[in-house]
């Protein structure tokens, strides 16, 4: 199977799921409540089938849902992971699941006791217990449900990856200049600023040139300090740079304004080595435009030390500000990430 018909677009499937609420349930079978029926057993046993058919038909998202979340890209669910807890996610699949099947059990087992009923008091007292014991089952899960909706709008906004595509994933300490480069280089437009942490989830950009199409991952900035000392918009750019193939490309910036001394921006470069799962890493020496002359310095000597160790795999000097200087850096690790497809194709 290739991954792109592993891993379809999660974004546009949960926009077709919805979740209901369980007074939403409740509205749906009230308001199509038999009002008219010959007798009191008709009334009773149309009753019984509305209850059923509408907390069946309404529950139905479960199954594509649970599909949906079968199939979701490692990245997918690490960001999931950052504001849902998996377990939870899964019981409350679970309660609506077995909601469903209990549902259609005592359907089956509530129609034979209203054809079994005796008289008008059994008739009626069979009837609003059958009720009663079908939306009970969902009254249960009625924080599941909450949970489940939250979750697919949540999957809804998820930034759309093609986990196919060459990627060139952007890293860098915060103020560094990544946002600048992907607008310079794509047609996304994330937002630029002097302050600091102003891109706060994952963006994403394609540089198309001739027949190569690269998807560039802008990613929020990130600090040189463990997993469980960062926030949860750190905690994105570290899905994007473990969990998404591709090559990495880190940005120091050596301005007089940068937000981590040179020194700080490679122990960063340190920790992201340790998250990357083996993907080549490619250092931009940034803003060089507007250089603290120490900074710079000891960004090139640190630099061109971890390239003769093989620690990354290639050191480039940039200004992100200028849009000529981002195509040539940009076409350059383009050419390594096609190259690079090419060899893995020929190894398969
Ligand atoms: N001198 C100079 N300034 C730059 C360059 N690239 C970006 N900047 C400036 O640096 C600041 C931060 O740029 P962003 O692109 O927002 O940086 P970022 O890495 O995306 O920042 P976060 O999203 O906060 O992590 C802005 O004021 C930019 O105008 C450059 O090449 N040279
Ligand atoms: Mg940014």
């Amino acid at each position: 199977m290739t991954e792109t018909g592993k891993y379809s677009d999660p974004t546009a499937i949960a926009k077709k799921i919805h979740v209901p609420t369980y007074e939403e349930i409740l509205d749906r079978i009230r308001s199509r409540y038999p009002r008219k029926a010959k007798t009191l057993y008709d009334k009773e046993m149309a009753a019984l089938q509305r209850t059923h058919d509408v907390v069946i038909s309404k529950t139905d998202f479960v199954k594509s849902l649970a599909a949906l979340l079968d199939s979701l890209h490692p990245f997918y669910w690490r960001l999931i992971e950052i504001e849902f807890d998996r377990q939870r996610v899964h019981r409350a699949i679970k309660c609506v699941s077995k909601g469903r099947k209990m549902a259609s059990r005592l359907f089956g087992k509530y129609r034979f006791l209203l054809m079994a009923a005796e008289n008008k008091r059994e008739l009626l007292r069979t009837g609003r217990e059958a009720r009663g014991r079908i939306l009970s089952l969902f009254k249960k899960c009625r924080k599941d449900l909450d949970y489940l909706r939250d979750l697919v709008v949540f999957i809804q906004h998820l930034p759309a990856i093609d986990a196919s595509m060459p990627t060139i994933i952007v890293a860098g300490a915060p103020s560094s200049g990544k946002s600048t480069l992907v607008r310079n280089a794509t047609r996304a437009k994330p937002k630029v600023a002097v302050y600091p942490f102003t891109t706060t989830t994952i963006h994403i950009g394609h540089f198309v040139e001739n027949d190569t199409k690269i998807q560039i991952i802008d990613t929020p900035g990130l600090l040189d300090r463990p997993f469980h000392e960062m926030n949860e918009i750190e905690k994105k750019a570290v899905a994007a740079l473990k969990e998404l193939d591709g090559i990495i490309l880190f940005l120091v910036d050596v301005s007089p304004d940068a937000y981590l001394s040179v020194g700080r921006q490679f122990d960063l470069l340190v920790n992201i080595k340790g998250m990357a799962k083996g993907k080549p890493i490619y250092i931009a020496i940034n803003k060089i435009d507007n250089p603290d002359v120490n900074s710079l310095e000891k960004a090139r000597e640190i630099a061109r030390d971890l390239l003769a160790k093989g620690y990354v795999e290639g050191v480039y000097e940039t200004v992100t500000a200028d849009k000529e200087k981002v195509y040539s850096l940009i076409n350059d690790l383009a050419n390594v990430l096609t190259s690079r497809v090419q060899s893995r194709e020929l190894q398969l």
